[in-house]
């Protein structure tokens, strides 16, 4: 076998595996043979993250590993969770590219058409996806936000029927809301991606696969994130935290 071209760490903010399986599954099946996907499970933080208060505890956990992704030869990385969690500062930590799902499925939409609506989890999460649309700038764009009111760890319980709350919700943001294409809002539903957009007839993005395959794209550029300010490496500085080190 060949040496990887390129090694992307799919970091999944929150601690359940069997996520982090399925969404490199997804991501494997879009990069080039020649990208590895390497995924990483957070240590610590909840098992899923569904709150303010869920990311804000995941967000240690996942800095760690973007500190121990740096030492094993990462070059670019993948937040895969839809609040995009600790983006700011895991860009001051690493070296290469550091895309959020959030922040990547939004910009796909805007290239496919004028104008798009997100379908996500609980409600409670309306108002984060609100304000990652305004940091994005898509204010204009994003039509409707909508949620499903299936927590994260039961979108792929049958009983829950998420898939077939999803594509009602998404009918309603193309007939209501006019929206040329649909953002999935959470890396959970990264593998109903195909099946909603053959029910729904408009674009569907995960941004899960759109991430990946955007720091694929930037790697092969060159690019990495700029230093020049913001996003050099944070003051080193004692933590006083027990037990947790970087
Ligand atoms: C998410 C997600 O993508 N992963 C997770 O644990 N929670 N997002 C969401 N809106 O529920």
């Amino acid at each position: 076998m060949p040496a990887p071209a390129r090694r992307i760490a799919l970091l999944n903010p929150n601690t359940t595996v069997a996520m982090t399986d399925k969404a490199v599954a997804c991501a494997r099946a879009v990069v080039d043979p020649s990208t590895e996907i390497v995924g990483v499970t957070n240590r610590t933080g909840p098992p899923s993250i569904e709150s303010h208060y869920d990311e804000a505890v995941a967000v240690p956990g996942l800095l760690a590993d973007v500190a121990r992704c740096e030492g094993d030869g990462i070059q670019g990385y993948v937040i895969a969770c839809f609040g995009d969690p600790g983006l700011d500062a895991a860009r001051e930590l690493a070296r290469g590219p550091v895309l959020g799902i959030a922040e990547a499925g939004m910009h796909a939409a805007t290239m496919v058409g004028r104008s798009f609506s997100i379908v996500t989890t609980l409600g409670r999460t309306i108002g984060q996806a609100e304000q990652l649309v305004a940091r994005y700038g898509y204010g204009a764009m994003c039509h409707s936000i909508y949620a499903c009111e299936v927590p994260v760890l039961e979108l792929d319980q049958p009983a829950s029927e998420a898939r077939k709350l999803v594509v009602e919700l998404c009918r309603r943001a193309v007939e209501v809301d006019q929206s040329d294409s649909i953002v999935l809002g959470c890396a959970g539903m990264a593998d109903f991606c195909t099946e909603v957009a053959d029910q729904v007839g408009v674009p569907v993005i995960d941004g899960v696969t759109a991430a990946v395959t955007f720091v694929e794209a930037l790697l092969r550029l060159g690019l990495q994130t700029s230093t020049r300010s913001e996003y050099a490496s944070p003051p080193a500085k004692d933590l006083h935290r027990p037990g947790f080190s970087l």
